[in-house]
């Protein structure tokens, strides 16, 4: 009789393992679930309604966040966009590479010989997407945007791109599909160039009259859709953009993406113009908050992300589906256009408790909103854990089984903590912005800016940058908005600190 039942064990196992034991630990199953990063631009930790947004709305992200784990000591790894999506790509600290704001004309910043996160979800079976902005550069230089232009997102680990290749207040105004720009005209090529006019445009300097928005100097070139940009652009209007239907092409875009791919694991990075200046939300969405153009460009992103997780749920795939909500830097009300943030931001605080915003060292540079979902699977709460998106891309590899490339040096593994099953997140890690911040726990140290440089435009602005000559040194325990620097009491923590950026910095993959 035992042997009987010896022989039957192989065969109740295998039966076991086809039983949907999916909805008491799906993770660790074979069905691979989606992976929907909703990455919106510029999002302060407090401007949405669940953070302590006031003046504005945000209904469809506030569902997901009682639905889901809510994050509140979650980071970009750096204060500005093109550093943050680096090494959200490549789970490497965005340092390793210099990676600091493109020009619109820059070389793809990605060195391609790396196994990029969506290329090790290639790999794990998954269908890869990027849709909307794109910033880290493409081609290898002086981009003839007339031909194909590689290397780009396909190169990287991307099956599919619809790109806003740089930002919107930046040449080239138009998108990109894979590697062609959309609705090119071969009659009327077009140029960019980031050093002298070209082509016929009227600039904003010149004619101040056509514009929708007064702009700075930086942002007073090439005039598009009434709007004047960073850089000069000839030709090409076809193919111009109309910035009022970002949200409308890319959310489209995205959702064709789910459709087509519902039957297999997708990965789809939605990436959002919203609420990147320049600010000029569509008409359905005007005076829908209390803070002008920028208020409404939050009521307009919360509106998308309803569309897409509506059309999750139509598709009957919603619970096979991880969407992460975040943003890849803090809050910025001037960034170059008159668009009224600042008059308009009443008691609205958009980076929350937290010091500084965009560009800053302070914790507000880049302590964003996180939101985890995934109905059916995860139990919804707040969670306190200190979490880098630098890693989603050893989490996810975890999740599925996989190994990170040979050249990924920073992102660590805390799969458990993104899922909401323990408050055990990072203990320590990098903020990076003009200078480096460093993390441990609750402390936080920030390293003295000496040589470095800051751009001219951003000392006239009313940007809390953190750069001191000094070590600064906060308890974020008792002291969340960082005003009492204990860097002079605590000699012995500034050279602990100190030594462990080293060390850091010293890593590497061989
Ligand atoms: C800055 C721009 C700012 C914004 C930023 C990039 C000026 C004066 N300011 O250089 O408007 O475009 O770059 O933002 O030029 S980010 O979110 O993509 O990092
Ligand atoms: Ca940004």
């Amino acid at each position: 009789m035992k042997n009987i039942i010896f022989l039957f064990i192989p065969f109740l196992l295998i039966a076991c393992k086809d039983k949907p034991s999916e909805t008491q630990n799906p993770e660790k199953n074979d069905k691979k679930p989606n992976i929907v990063l909703l990455y919106i631009d510029d999002l302060g930790y407090a401007d949405i309604g669940a953070y302590g947004a006031k003046g504005v709305k945000t209904p469809n992200v506030d569902k997901l966040a009682s639905n889901g784990i809510m994050f509140t000591d979650a980071h970009s790894t750096a204060a500005t966009c093109t550093p943050s999506r680096y090494s959200l790509l490549t789970g490497n600290y965005a340092f390793r590479n210099n990676a600091e704001i493109l020009p619109g004309d820059a070389p793809l910043l990605i060195d391609t010989s790396l196994v990029t996160m969506p290329e090790m979800l290639q790999k794990a079976g998954y269908t890869t997407g990027v849709v909307g902005k794109w910033h880290l550069g493409l081609g290898y230089g002086k981009v003839d945007w007339n031909k194909s232009v590689t290397p780009g997102p396909a190169e990287v680990g991307f099956d599919y791109s619809f790109l806003l290749p740089a930002t919107g207040d930046r040449v080239p105004t138009v998108f990109l599909e894979n590697d062609k720009v959309v609705n090119l005209s071969e009659n009327d090529p077009i140029s960019v160039n980031y050093d002298k006019k070209v082509g016929n445009r009227p600039l904003g300097t010149e004619r101040p009259d056509l514009l929708k928005m007064e702009a700075d100097l930086q942002h007073s070139q090439t005039i598009v859709n009434g709007i004047s940009r960073i850089g000069y652009m000839g030709g090409g209007e076809s193919a111009e953009w109309v910035d009022e239907e970002f949200p409308f092409v890319f959310t489209e875009k995205a959702s064709n993406f789910i459709t087509d791919n519902k039957e297999n694991p997708f990965f789809l990075y939605y990436s959002f113009h919203d609420i990147h200046v320049p600010r000029a939300p569509n008409e359905k969405f005007k005076n829908k908050s209390e803070m002008g153009q920028r208020g409404d460009a939050i009521v307009q992103m919360d509106y998308m992300v309803g569309e897409v997780t509506k059309l999750l749920e139509k598709e009957g795939i919603a619970e096979n589906t991880i969407i992460i909500f975040t943003s890849d830097n803090g809050p910025v009300l001037d960034d170059g256009y008159e668009d009224q943030a600042v008059e308009l931001v009443g008691n609205h605080r958009p980076s929350g408790p937290f010091r500084g915003g965009k560009y800053s060292i302070y914790e507000a540079g880049t302590r964003v909103p996180m939101i985890v979902y995934w109905p059916g699977t995860i139990k919804p709460r707040k969670s306190d854990a200190m979490m880098t998106q630098l890693d989603f891309y050893a989490s996810f590899a975890d999740m599925l089984g996989m190994k990170k490339g040979k050249k990924v040096i920073d992102s660590e593994s805390h799969l458990d903590a993104l899922l909401g099953k323990t408050e055990n997140g990072r203990k320590v890690m990098l903020e990076e912005g003009f200078t480096l911040g460093l993390r441990d726990g609750n402390w936080k140290y920030i390293e003295p800016f000496i040589d470095g440089s800051i751009p001219d435009w951003m000392k006239n602005k009313d940007i809390e940058s953190g750069l001191k000559q000094e070590p600064q040194l906060y308890n974020l325990s008792k002291d969340k908005g960082e005003q009492n620097n204990l860097a002079k009491e605590n000699p012995e923590m500034i050279k602990k600190y100190q030594k462990m950026i080293e060390d850091i910095r010293k890593k590497s993959s061989n």
